[in-house]
């Protein structure tokens, strides 16, 4: 049996290790050091860019920026999991790779913020579909705040993230992924309204009715996801277009709207409509103390995201059919699709059962062998040094 340690050990670890490699760097303390973490999604899959409802909630892997402010419009970035001396830029230069997230984040608040010294420690699970790269805008972005008292709350630095993706890294994504990784709280689930931008907690303690959330890894990651993203999102506004609503969420009769459409367009409007109601119907399960009964809507949503939306992949299918088979009371991909993970509510039992059922499957396709990782409700982004 592996050895586990407990999550408040491990944020520990990564706080000393990041302060010692930014001392190392840069020979002084940081000013500020922040954890942000990245999210799972429970339901309510591509409606986020449609205005519509969605429910993550933060996963207990982040990113950890330590930080101090300089005034000279120079950004030095070192990160623990990229080797080598910290990289150098200007604030606005051009820039490559996972920096581009910093910089972008950087570049959103302007005249505010004139430059930086931080380190950077992360311990998302590359691939998986869980935000890394939401935890890393997130984390950065509240250092900044913290460390200049710009006063931003974490909606806005959660928006300011997600401006830096759209207009810096290029990736057209939804709020979902800041707002969870900058609003979640433990043991909560978040319920966001993606066009007024309220939200509520939701408690969601899964171990008091004998459950877990299995978050199953595929290990794959399909080079075309980013364009398929763009094609889906572009669908539904053209959709939205057609039917003169400002976004599919304003769709009230949907048997009227799917005739007035055809093809893809139609597939699309149909997924994110059932699919924002399937959230609103979740929500109702889970205030009413009826977790048990939330399997057959994470069904249904796979079954919409694989058929109607078309976002899913072999191995996402096969890893949420085998859940199924081996006793999960209901399993649906997660995140934006083609790959990375798929979640599945199990009976604590069964959770063994559960997995080698997913792993035999695997082994009969000779699919890259599954990944399993607890998903508990954790703490959304928070100062810790
Ligand atoms: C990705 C995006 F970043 C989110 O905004 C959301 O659209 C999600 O895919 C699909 O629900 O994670």
């Amino acid at each position: 049996m592996a050895l586990v340690y407990g999550r408040a050990f491990v944020e520990e670890c990564s706080i000393m290790r990041v302060v010692e490699a930014f001392r190392a760097a840069y020979g002084a303390s940081p000013q500020t050091v922040w954890h942000a973490p990245g999210r799972v999604n429970l339901i309510g899959e591509h409606t986020d860019y449609n205005d519509g409802f969605v429910l993550p909630f933060a996963v207990p892997w982040g990113v950890t920026a330590a930080l101090t402010p300089r005034a000279d419009g120079v950004v030095r970035l070192l990160s623990l999991q990229a080797s080598g001396e910290p990289v150098t830029m200007a604030t606005r230069e051009e820039s490559a790779g996972w920096t581009r997230y910093v910089v972008g984040v950087l570049a959103m608040l302007g005249d505010r913020v004139a430059g930086a010294d931080i380190a950077i420690d992360g311990d998302v699970p590359q691939g998986a579909g869980l935000s890394s790269s939401a935890a890393l805008e997130v984390a950065v972005a509240s250092a900044l705040n913290d460390v200049h008292g710009l006063g931003l709350t974490p909606m806005e630095l959660a928006l300011l993230s997600q401006r830096a993706e759209n207009d810096f890294v290029g990736m057209p994504c939804g709020i979902m992924d800041q707002a969870a990784s900058a609003l979640s709280r433990e043991g909560h689930a978040l319920f966001l309204d993606c066009r007024s931008l309220g939200s509520r907690s939701i408690p969601l303690d899964l171990a008091a009715h004998g459950l877990s959330l299995l978050i199953i890894d595929t290990q794959v990651h399909h080079e075309h996801a980013s364009g398929e993203y763009a094609k889906r999102r572009a669908e539904c506004e053209s959709a939205a277009r057609k039917l003169g609503v400002p976004a599919l969420r304003d769709v009230t009769d949907l048997a009227g709207a799917l005739g007035l459409l055809q093809g893809d367009e139609r597939k699309r409007t149909e997924h994110v409509v059932t699919e924002s109601h399937r959230v609103e119907a979740l929500v109702g399960l889970l205030r009413a103390g009826a977790v048990k009964e939330i399997g057959a809507l994470l069904n249904a949503s796979h079954l919409s995201l694989r058929n109607l939306f078309e976002v899913s992949s072999p191995e996402l299918d096969v890893a949420v059919e085998a859940a199924v088979r081996g006793g999960a009371r209901g399993a649906r991909m997660t995140g934006g699709g083609f790959g990375g993970s798929a979640i599945a509510l199990v009976p604590v039992e069964r959770l063994e059962g559960v997995q080698e059922s997913v792993s035999a499957a695997y082994a009969e396709r000779r699919f890259r062998a599954p990944r399993f990782l607890p998903a508990v409700p954790s703490q959304g982004a928070h100062r810790v040094s």
